[in-house]
């Protein structure tokens, strides 16, 4: 596989979204961080919002090979999670998009992220319900275009996607 070198650490901002008790469990099926992951002083942070208008605040996201981000989607709306939930998926380049997107679709279970294409994954965010927040850390090893979308059914059909451009 080439995306081997690829590493991530996908971390749990749990502790920013103070009255949700139940956790999510569907993460990224990330590899184990080493034991001494990195401080997070110095680590860059994007801020990427989805509104109930279905829209990313952003569509690309510029990152240098080997830097080390920290990637925060806030869910800014306000209808609830089963209406209008957001996440945000990384996908491996060349992963068909729009076939990812139709089988998250019915992917309830696991939080839209479809178990047949999980291993397109780069990392992902929980579903986010209004004004909830998740990270997720990414380092990319490997120059390319990651595509990233939103999975909640038919969103990424409405046009929440960009890409990261890794270079
Ligand atoms: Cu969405």
């Amino acid at each position: 596989m080439k995306f081997r070198t690829l590493t991530l650490f996908v971390s749990l901002a749990a502790m920013m979204v103070a009255g949700c008790g139940k956790k999510e469990t569907a993460t990224a099926a990330a590899p184990a961080a080493p034991a001494s992951a990195p401080a997070a002083d110095g680590v860059r942070v994007i801020k990427v919002t989805a509104n109930d208008q279905m829209k990313f605040n952003l569509s690309t996201i510029e990152l240098k090979v080997g830097e080390e981000v920290k990637i925060t989607l806030t869910n800014i709306g306000t209808m609830p999670k089963q209406a209008m939930g957001h996440n945000l998926v990384v996908l491996k380049p060349g992963t068909d998009e729009t076939a990812f997107a139709t089988a998250a679709g019915p992917a309830t279970a696991t939080e839209h992220i479809p178990e047949s294409m999980k291993d397109q994954v780069v990392a992902h965010t929980k579903m986010l319900g209004p004004k909830e927040s998740d990270s997720i850390t990414l380092k990319f090893d490997e120059a390319g275009n990651y595509p990233f979308m939103c999975s909640f059914p038919a969103h990424f059909q409405l046009g929440m996607k960009g890409n990261i451009v890794v270079k």
